[in-house]
């Protein structure tokens, strides 16, 4: 495969969490000849997959997954700068909001970035966000998947209403909802009717592949 040194050394800074050469690796790897695709698949989702197994066995914390997150994000603006065009191949879309009512943004984020790792298309609605636009974005982008982070406990009723929303649209048996944040819990996600309930970003990855047979 063309630049294959190159995109294993892609996938060695993500893992580096080497935020100030990743653009520098990306363009030397274009040069080189390698696709927007190796880059992205077997350069960037490989080192995060290696990131996400590192902090679930405890050697890497929170922190790093926030910097191999950003690192991931300049590495895709660099790839998105030197090969416009051709998206790249994805998984399937999900749409991520913050419940109506709350503001806090920092998990929900983590959460996009490291879907976008793995290879979604991520739709972030944003914060304080009501139910009608949930549904209204899973229509529109054809989602197989709302997540939904939740941070304070006052909201957390909204939940329900989401759910009622979506069953109401008649899209309920097409989009699964997932739900997240400090204030979350299995049996919260089982007592709301969603379908699932992740604990960090990484697990909320692996439900969305559970969930739409990826
Ligand atoms: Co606020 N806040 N805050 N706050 N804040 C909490 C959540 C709180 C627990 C602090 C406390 O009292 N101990 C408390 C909530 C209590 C409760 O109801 N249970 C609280 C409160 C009360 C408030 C205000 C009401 C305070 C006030 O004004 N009186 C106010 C609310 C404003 C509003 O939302 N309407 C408020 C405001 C704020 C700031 C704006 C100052 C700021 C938010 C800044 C921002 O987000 N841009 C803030 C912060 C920073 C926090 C704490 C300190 C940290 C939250 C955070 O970012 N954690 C928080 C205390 C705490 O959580 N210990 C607190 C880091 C983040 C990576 O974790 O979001 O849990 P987290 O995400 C994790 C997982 O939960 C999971 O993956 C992430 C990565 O592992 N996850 C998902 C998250 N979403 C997921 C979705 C998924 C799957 C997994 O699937 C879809």
């Amino acid at each position: 495969m063309a630049g294959n040194k190159q995109v294993e050394k892609i996938k060695q800074a993500i893992v580096d969490l080497d935020l100030d050469n990743i653009a520098g690796l990306v363009k030397e790897a274009i040069a080189s000849g390698a696709s927007k695709q190796d880059i992205i698949e077997g350069g960037m989702r490989e080192g995060m997959s290696e990131v996400g197994r590192r902090f679930e066995e405890g050697e890497y914390y929170l922190a790093e997954l926030v910097l191999a997150a950003e690192t991931m994000k300049d590495g895709l603006a660099a790839v998105e700068a030197e090969a416009p065009g051709e998206a790249g191949p994805t998984k399937g879309t999900v749409v991520i909001a913050t419940i109506k009512g709350d503001v806090h943004d920092i998990g929900k984020n983590l959460v996009g970035s490291t879907l976008t790792a793995a290879g979604y298309k991520v739709v972030d609605l944003g914060v304080d966000v009501p139910a009608d636009d949930l549904v209204k974005a899973a229509r529109d982008n054809d989602a197989a998947v709302v997540g939904i982070s939740v941070l304070l406990t006052p909201m957390v009723g909204e939940l329900g209403n989401t759910v009622k929303a979506f069953e109401n649209s008649g899209l309920r048996d097409k989009v699964k909802i997932i739900i997240g944040g400090a204030c979350t819990s299995e049996s919260l996600a089982t007592e709301h009717g969603c379908d699932a309930f992740g604990k960090d970003a990484v697990e909320a990855v692996r439900l969305v592949d559970s969930l739409t047979g990826n």
